[in-house]
């Protein structure tokens, strides 16, 4: 049979299950990769296992979302985590070092390997031919105690690209009109696998932009070939011997085809608040900007910071403009030193942020009151950057590049004369803020708890009849950002659930937290792809903490689903997306016969007590996820095979 590269990876790792779109199946994972923001979750819950050693091929902790270390807390979360992998054999790639995705790429990707990261954009590592997945933490824990990863068998999805992009287009712009053609729920339960001649004109940084922002078409992974430019591109990594080369059969059949021709993508832009607001740049030339930043494990290549210098060479930026640079990588930024490109970057008026996450995360620049900032990054939800009435954008770095020389949306197709260098002859390869495991488990290995380090609290199993009020109502593709901010003030607390807990919905509903505790069970409303986004298993473990005992929504987001049954809270579907327009906040409900009727797959009825009147459910979880919910949680479920 002819398979897809996604099909061929899936199968040299198949654990359970059939090659069937939608049916349940486990893989075994190579690689994974955590970061501090939930990665203090994922080694607390590997300790709680109580395995000595990581049973991977490859595992990596890196730091890079929170590095502010305003106060001991955030070092004190570093300092655990160099505790915890040095114990359990895990790589620490030391805060300085760099984003996680795309250290990761450039140190440890490795063409046909599978790798399950604690954070939504681990597709990146689809750009190298990965099978490269974002997970909860608990699953990237379960997997680094050895246990496959558990996913329904995604849709392959064909895009075939012919052509190549003009001068000022780049794979920013290809993902962006994918965007717009598929929404942010277009991808759920699907692979996009690109190929056609157009794959070839495309380095492996860029088809790693393009994977990396698949995410948030809410798919599963995405994933290009491994090639002659694959191969090129880990040799210059030092890595060559570490290439295999990996393309689709002949007659490889996909659920469908995308066409994209390269040479028709131009400049665009998604406008506040979603990735799939997207516009030609034409379309909003002129609109004032106020800040501009280049960063982002989506663009922060050697390139991409090239590119930004070569526009601005010998200009100053526009007086309103504040321009931040994040490079991606220890790599990127010491290349660009060598290369010449920070020092033009900095004559044009740049300023330089430290190689990490920042910004992205609300780690600082936070824009101005209304203001708009044009960022190289994938997300531009609501109050994301730190400022609740910003709008932020997110382009190409050659358009940000344009905004921060003129001040105003300008299509960068305009300024001519200009083409994408390869910079790539002055990378620097140096490992020198990784830390690599020890041969064998030392002996005198500590793990260091800071005060704020709490433990992970366990859920109970689950009872038969659930009597719970609906705490809140929301409408469609609420994001895990919604539901559990982060930024600056809340980051810190990562570690400490009974803290966090406190800010759950913080946006939209101030009172979530209070109320949830008062009325002592709780169910949360949402409409159609709830808890978009990030991967951070606290958007379902604080609810958990809080009381939360179901979600009933019209659909939900891959990852944020998954967590709600790491930590036992069900997941609900409407049968009539009607029912959602008559329930309201405050409504009395009563889930009856719960644990059997789970456990029997039989349809679930939800009495709405003050409103008199009986609906549908589904929870369509199968076997495992419901005997998971039953425990109270994967913790539980994981404890009785390891330890
Ligand atoms: C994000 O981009 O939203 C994050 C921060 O990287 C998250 C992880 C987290 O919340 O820690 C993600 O993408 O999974
Ligand atoms: Fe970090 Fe932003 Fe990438 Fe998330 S999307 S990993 S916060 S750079």
């Amino acid at each position: 049979m002819a398979l897809s590269v996604t099909e061929k990876i899936i199968s040299t790792h198949l654990v359970s299950g059939r090659l069937i779109a939608g049916s349940e199946i486990s893989i075994r994972i190579d690689q994974t990769l955590t970061q501090d923001a939930t990665g203090t979750l994922v080694y607390l819950q590997f300790a709680a296992l109580g395995l000595d050693r990581v049973k991977t091929e490859l595992s990596v902790s890196y730091v890079d979302h929170n590095t502010s270390q305003a106060d001991n807390k955030n070092m004190d979360d570093h300092r655990f985590l160099q505790s915890t992998a040095r114990k359990f054999g895990v790589w620490f790639s030391r805060p300085g070092n760099g984003i996680c995705h795309q250290a990761h790429l450039e140190r440890f990707g490795i063409p046909g390997k599978t790798l399950l990261g604690s954070d939504s954009h681990t597709p990146t590592g689809g750009g190298l031919s990965m099978l490269a997945i974002g997970a909860g933490g608990l699953d990237v824990a379960a997997a680094m105690a050895g246990s496959p990863f558990h996913l329904l068998m995604p849709e392959v999805v064909g895009v075939r690209l012919s052509g190549r992009l003009k001068p000022m287009c780049a794979a920013k712009d290809v993902i962006l009109t994918l965007l717009k053609m598929e929404t942010v729920k277009g991808g759920v339960g699907k692979v996009y696998e690109y190929f056609g001649p157009g794959v070839k004109t495309l380095s492996v940084p860029e088809r790693a932009t393009i994977t990396n922002m698949g995410a948030e078409l809410g798919a599963t992974s995405s994933v290009f070939p491994s090639d002659e430019t694959t191969r090129k591109w880990l040799d210059l990594q030092r890595r060559g011997h570490e290439w295999a080369g990996l393309s689709a059969d002949e007659g490889a059949r996909y659920a469908r085809v995308i066409d994209l021709n390269l040479d028709e993508i131009v400049p665009m832009a998604a406008q506040p608040h979603s990735p799939d607001n997207v516009v030609p740049v034409s379309e909003i030339a002129g609109r004032k900007v106020d800040q501009v930043v280049i960063g982002s494990c989506t663009n922060s290549s050697l390139n991409d910071l090239g590119i930004a210098a070569d526009i601005l060479t010998g200009r100053q930026i526009h007086e309103r403009v504040s321009l931040g640079i994040s490079p991606g990588s220890r790599q990127a930024y010491v290349s660009a030193v060598k290369a010449g490109i920070a020092q033009k970057l900095l004559t044009a008026g740049a300023r330089f942020l430290e190689s990490a996450c920042g910004p992205c995360i609300g780690m600082g620049f936070a824009p101005c009151t209304e203001g708009v900032s044009v960022r190289t990054f994938n997300r531009n939800f609501k109050g994301r950057s730190g400022t609740a009435d910003a709008g932020v954008y997110l382009v190409s770095p050659e358009t940000a590049a344009a905004a921060a020389l003129y001040g105003e949306f300008t299509d960068p197709t305009r300024i001519r004369g200009i083409r994408k260098a390869d910079y790539t002859r002055y990378l620097e390869v140096d490992d020198g803020m990784l830390i690599p495991p020890e041969p064998a488990p030392p002996a005198d290995a500590e793990i260091v708890y800071g005060p704020n380090i709490k433990p992970v609290p366990l859920g109970s199993a689950l009872p038969d009849a659930i009597e719970a009020a609906v705490l809140i109502k929301t409408g469609d593709n609420v994001t895990t950002d919604h539901i559990m901010p982060a930024g600056a003030k809340i980051l810190p607390l990562r570690s400490n659930i009974p803290e966090i807990s406190k800010h759950v919905f913080e946006a939209l509903d101030p009172e979530f937290h209070k109320k949830a505790l008062a009325a002592g069970a709780g169910v949360i409303v949402g409409g159609e792809n709830y808890g978009q986004g990030s991967s951070r298993e606290h958007a379902a473990l604080a609810p958990m903490f809080l009381g939360v005992k179901a979600v009933l929504a019209k659909s939900f987001a891959r990852i944020h689903r998954a967590n709600l049954v790491n930590f036992g809270i069900v997941p609900l579907e409407f049968d009539n997306p009607a029912d959602y327009d008559k329930i309201e906040p405050g409504d009395a409900l009563i889930i009856r016969d719960l644990r059997t009727h789970l456990a029997d797959g039989k349809p679930i009825t939800v009495e709405n007590r003050t409103k008199n009147y009986s609906f549908g459910a589904r929870c369509g979880e199968s076997g495992r996820s419901v005997d998971i919910m039953l425990k109270g949680g994967l913790l539980a479920a994981l404890k009785e095979n390891h330890g």
